[in-house]
């Protein structure tokens, strides 16, 4: 804490209030309650007393809630009871429960030592390679917006860094256009158009009564929504929901996005990790992309290829012009440049090696397979453990038509802090759990303290 000076004044009325003044000479102290009070000489004609106090530049700076979801990791250490599950964050672990790196990751960074690969600063928009690769992945490589150069793309700070990038861009091109988002979505969504100044709105997405998709109201709020908004689609694996549209449903949805001239804005955070293909998991950004539509692509690594902390992803825009996309581009690298200046070459090189290698890329999709399989696994398992416990009646299938990582439980706030507080499971407040964070051993655990909150706490 900084011990600051406070003179007070009282010559002139105009100065009555206490003011600041660093620049007075230092006064003989007395201790008055507490306080040390300088004293000046009565001959003075302005008595000034300057009050040493403790108190922090930064008293005005509240304390903030903690993170909704990475929060949760946080209280899941600070516990020590040995049943304890962190459903929390999606992040994979293996049957054990340890984080995972992948084999092809291991190997990619084992090239890289052998290369004697140098940490020289990478340009604005990344790593070559790697955007290369990235852009090729997503759309297919013999995509014609590739060969026509109409992608603009850079590298960002993962999935996170990539929207926010086209945040700022939105902000700057699209004045007052609106983002629209799912209800629900991925928490942080908010954070990052509220952070870039973009104005959001909400369209409809889960129905509870069915733990289904509401299209019908998805399909009305989008059709109302003012034209030209940005409509923000999951590309697979609705976080936190785990429900998809159908490939009919899409089509549907890109009908009116065309009609309403809205501009398709995709976060693909799971691709490979809701079919265990990244052909399929890529399919609905890819027929957007062939009905002629600009689109906006937010990509990242964190889960299938397990770089979370690496922070690697992308920002793709696919524009109608290799003009466009050159000079989208351009501005992409300029709101980058004083943000963070250049991305992180680590990851980037990772990426690269295994998506451009055809062996690494080949093992990488065996063991993404591998990661997709045992989430599938353990989904099957609580739901056979749910509806052998249950003996309500309870439909529990809902569980089996959710794809990707979570589970969406349908398990209010109060029935959540119960799963946490008596049960030791941690889990976001909206009642999503993550699968990837479960084993075979602890379904039945979960199942009885699911069941047990479901219909204890009302
Ligand atoms: N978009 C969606 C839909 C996500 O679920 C996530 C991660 C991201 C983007 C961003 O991930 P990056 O690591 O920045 O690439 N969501 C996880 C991870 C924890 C978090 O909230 O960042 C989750 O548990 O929802």
């Amino acid at each position: 804490m900084a011990s600051t000076m406070i003179s007070l004044a009282s010559a002139s009325p105009s100065s009555s209030q206490p003011i600041r003044d660093n620049s007075k000479p230092i006064l003989p102290k007395l201790k008055i309650g507490g306080f040390s009070v300088a004293h000046k000489p009565k001959s003075c004609s302005r008595i000034t007393m300057a009050v040493a106090v403790d108190v922090s530049r930064f008293e005005h700076v509240k304390m903030a809630p903690p993170d909704p979801i990475l929060g949760v990791s946080e209280a899941f250490r600070a516990d020590t009871d040995e049943m304890k599950l962190n459903l929390g964050v999606g992040a994979y672990r293996t049957e054990e429960l340890q984080p995972y790196v992948l084999q092809v990751v291991k190997k990619a960074e084992n090239l890289m030592l052998e290369r004697g690969d140098n940490k020289e600063y990478l340009p604005i928009e990344g790593l070559a390679a790697f955007n290369k690769v990235t852009a090729e992945l997503l759309f297919g490589a013999d995509n014609p917006v590739i060969k026509e150069g109409r992608v603009a793309t850079v590298q960002g700070l993962s999935g996170t860094g990539s929207l926010r990038l086209a945040g700022a861009l939105i902000e700057r091109y699209f004045s007052g256009a609106k983002v629209l988002i799912s209800s629900p979505t991925w928490g942080n969504h908010k954070n990052i158009f509220n952070d870039s100044n973009v104005p959001w709105g909400e369209y409809r997405y889960y129905d509870p009564k069915t733990v289904g998709l509401d299209f019908d109201g998805m399909i009305s709020d989008l059709k109302v929504a003012a034209d030209g908004s940005f409509i923000l689609l999951h590309g697979c694996a609705h976080n936190p929901t785990g429900i998809d549209p159908t490939p009919e449903q899409w089509e549907k949805i890109a009908d009116v996005i065309q009609e309403k001239n809205h501009i398709p804005f995709f976060d693909v955070a799971y691709q490979g990790f809701a079919s265990g293909s990244l052909d399929e998991d890529a399919s609905s950004v890819r027929m957007f992309v062939a009905r002629g539509m600009e689109v906006l692509v937010a990509q990242s690594y964190s889960k299938n290829l397990g770089l979370y902390s690496e922070r690697i992803g992308a920002m793709n825009v696919v524009c109608s012009s290799p003009d466009a996309a050159t000079r989208v581009k351009s501005q992409l690298k300029r709101i980058a440049r004083p943000m963070y200046s250049n991305p992180p070459i680590h990851g980037a090189r990772i990426v690269a090696n295994v998506v451009g290698d055809p062996v690494l890329f080949n093992e990488w999709k065996e063991e993404m397979e591998l990661m997709a399989g045992r989430i599938k696994t353990v989904r099957q398992k609580l739901f056979d453990s749910l509806s052998t416990k249950d003996k309500s009646g309870k439909d529990w299938s809902f569980i089996l038509k959710q794809i990707g990582m979570f589970s969406f439980t349908g398990l209010n706030k109060a029935q959540s802090d119960n799963m946490t507080d008596k049960w030791h499971v941690y889990m976001t407040k909206d009642g999503r759990i993550s699968l990837a964070g479960l084993n075979l051993a602890k379904c039945e655990y979960l199942a009885d303290a699911i069941i047990d909150s479901f219909h204890n706490i009302s």
